[in-house]
């Protein structure tokens, strides 16, 4: 494995030659952006700035080529059928909400999650749980928070109208089968929506192939501009939803009395988009494919390799997840015995600029279930280089004979 790109690649990103001495290790969170996109985004302001879909003078249309564009970009590059089916959003959080409130699920109807689900993966359901009164039933995965498929499947029968599973899991990188899961759940008559935010910055994903009904991610993950994010939905269920935010441009006629909206995606996307931020989504995909997801992947596998070999002899390190590092792309998450995740993050970033994320990472279930107080969580990205991962294992032994 060359593990030279993260290296490589380090000049496209202004932030980097910025801040030289920072190690920042906190990608799961917020990614950092590539000079294309930040090129994209300024382009739209300097020479575009208009609406998209709405007035025709020629910058209006530019810009509706442009997001069209974007939407073909990110249907070829998560395996979608059609353009239409993908629907632009500002985040994975509001693409759950947008199914959660379309599907007109009633009192009694059930939805799957997993027990290691983001909060935007269980709120909207805890919140459709008190007021409508479906029932949420939840996955128990291994003791190394690996799916067991008894457990999944022992809580499938023809009450369950969606399973909403995470792909890649933000606490410890650890991937579902869903191709799988989404089989048995068609099986007995039941959608699934992914939860793609981790999985497709760091490998992409095939909708088609997996058959999923829904898929949502966000772009501040992918190198992509903060504030900008996709629900994939096939037609079929988009088309049959009756719309969740509505108002300007979700509409092809008004009256005082009634409206008639638009077909999909056009009546999900209610008001002025973020059109700068889509045409940065197209720039990131573009640098994404243009370095290859798959060679992303592995690099990230072999820096994840690196840090997990680095820190096995340290036996104060509970490892969350798997210790098999292949199975934790690219999260190392764990938490130190009489140690406090915030103090060691702090510790971190103050003696070495190194940035993670410490605490519960909006999956307090997870961590309330088991009485953990919470994680220091090192995340990896292309373009992390065996530096910084090697300054973060050093650091951290340190601070490990202080705590
Ligand atoms: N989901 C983001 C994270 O894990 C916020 O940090």
């Amino acid at each position: 494995m060359d593990m030279s790109l993260g290296t490589q690649i380090r000049a496209d990103f202004p932030f980097f030659e910025r801040h030289r001495d920072f190690a920042y290790l906190d990608n799961a969170c917020m990614s950092i952006r590539p000079r294309p996109v930040l090129e994209a985004m300024t382009h739209y302001y300097e020479d575009l700035s208009g609406c998209a879909g709405r007035s025709n003078h020629r910058l209006a249309q530019a810009v509706t080529e442009k997001i069209d564009e974007v939407r073909g970009s990110v249907q070829r590059f998560i395996h979608a059928k059609k353009a239409s089916e993908i629907v632009f959003t500002r985040n994975t959080t509001e693409g759950i909400n947008l199914v959660a409130n379309s599907l007109g699920l009633v009192k009694g109807d059930v939805v799957v999650i997993s027990d290691k689900e983001h909060n935007s993966n269980l709120v909207p359901w805890l919140y459709l749980r008190d007021r409508v009164g479906i029932e949420l039933r939840v996955m128990k995965t291994s003791r190394t928070n690996e799916y067991v498929a008894d457990n999944f499947e022992s809580l499938l029968d023809e009450k369950v109208k969606l399973v909403s599973v995470v792909q890649t899991s933000n606490l410890d990188g650890v991937s579902f089968p869903v191709e799988e899961m989404v089989q048995k759940a068609h099986e007995i008559g039941s959608l699934v929506l992914v939860d793609a935010a981790q999985s497709i910055p760091h490998g992409g994903i095939d909708v088609s192939k997996l058959n999923v009904d829904f898929a949502v991610f966000s772009g501040h993950k992918m190198m992509g501009p903060t504030g900008t994010g996709v629900l994939y939905g096939k037609y079929k269920w988009l088309d049959a939803f009756s719309g969740f935010m509505v108002g300007g441009d979700t509409v092809e006629r008004t009256s005082y009395e009634n409206f008639t909206l638009l077909p999909p995606p056009e009546k999900f996307e209610a008001g002025l988009q973020d059109y700068a931020g889509i045409i940065g989504l197209g720039a990131a995909i573009d640098y994404l494919e243009q370095i290859g997801l798959k060679q992303i992947r592995e690099y990230e596998l072999g820096l994840n390799q690196l840090l997990t070999e680095s820190l096995e002899d340290q036996s104060r390190i509970q490892l969350i997840g798997p210790t098999d590092y292949r199975l934790r792309g690219s999260i190392y998450s764990f938490y130190v015995d009489g140690g406090d995740s915030h103090q060691i993050a702090l510790m971190l970033d103050q003696a070495a600029k190194i940035m993670v994320r410490s605490g519960q990472h909006c999956v307090h279930s997870w961590f309330e279930g088991r009485g953990i107080a919470g994680s220091v969580r090192a995340s990896l990205y292309a373009y992390t280089t065996e530096e910084e991962v090697i300054r973060f294992c050093s650091e951290l032994k340190k601070i490990l004979t202080v705590i």
